[in-house]
């Protein structure tokens, strides 16, 4: 059977493919191994490389798909080769980023959770991820914080004084997962991928949950050059695609 190459399906991975920062579950292997029979398939992935691979079940499983786009495309793969690759550290330069380091570390020192980790700032190519209880967390931590946060909007309130201060600089502040707070200059969210694959596709599809405004997939769920689709689980968005393309 031959694939629709005037199509491609993109996938955001958390909430979306797999549970929060979990492994893909293999049920959900065998259906987009099949899709991809079918169709081009891509990943959009607010999280660095290593996550990525990690929660696809490593780099084998990670290299069939057609794109991955880990930090929203900062890191660009296809069929496995890296073809792009964009550093926040060059756009951003040494001073405003450690005024963004020292203005993050500084307000979360003066936030009282009910436990804090380590690792509050996470350096990646594209992007700086900023984690009030700290990325070392266990699975558990992770869960009373995100209940935390939901109560107390700790995330919320910290975006909200980061834009005052760095809007100016050109950044944006996004709400991507369960405990952070991803930092990028503006247009790095996950339209930057499209670049990738609007020449070349007539139709670009693309599933996420986090499609609300402040959402990490909202702009591209908005982008006039894909359809979007919201989904509430890796469940939903199977029914969904199969929905959409008739798939038994
Ligand atoms: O779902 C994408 C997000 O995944 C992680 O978020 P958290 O650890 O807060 O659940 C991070 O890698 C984040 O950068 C990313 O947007």
């Amino acid at each position: 059977m031959s694939r629709d190459t005037s199509k491609i399906i993109l996938f955001d991975v958390d909430g979306t493919l797999t549970a929060a920062r979990k492994v893909i579950e293999p049920d959900m292997v065998t259906f987009l191994e099949n899709l991809m029979h079918k169709y081009p398939v891509g990943l959009v992935g607010g999280s660095d490389l290593a996550k990525i691979e990690e929660q696809m079940g490593g780099r084998d499983r990670l290299n069939m798909f057609d794109f991955v786009f880990a930090e929203n495309g900062l890191v660009a793969l296809a069929n496995g080769e890296i073809i792009a690759k964009e550093s926040i550290q060059k756009f951003m330069g040494e001073d405003k980023i450690q005024e963004l380091i020292n203005f993050s570390l500084g307000y979360l020192s003066g936030v009282k959770l009910p436990r804090k980790r380590g690792t509050f700032i996470e350096f990646r190519n594209g992007m700086l991820n900023i984690c009030p209880i700290g990325r070392s967390c266990t699975y558990e931590e992770r869960g009373e914080f995100s209940e935390f946060d939901k109560q107390h909007g700790i995330r919320t309130t910290m975006v909200d004084a980061l834009r005052k201060e760095f809007t100016k600089d050109g950044l944006v502040f996004s709400i991507g997962g369960q405990i952070s707070i991803d930092a990028f200059p503006t247009g790095w969210d996950k339209t930057y991928c499209l670049r990738f694959v609007e020449k070349d596709f007539k139709e670009i599809y693309f599933f996420g949950d986090k499609t609300y405004k402040g959402g990490n997939d909202h702009e591209i769920f908005e982008d006039s050059r894909t359809k979007g689709f919201t989904v509430v689980s890796p469940e939903d968005t199977k029914k969904q695609v199969c929905q959409l393309f008739g798939i038994e």
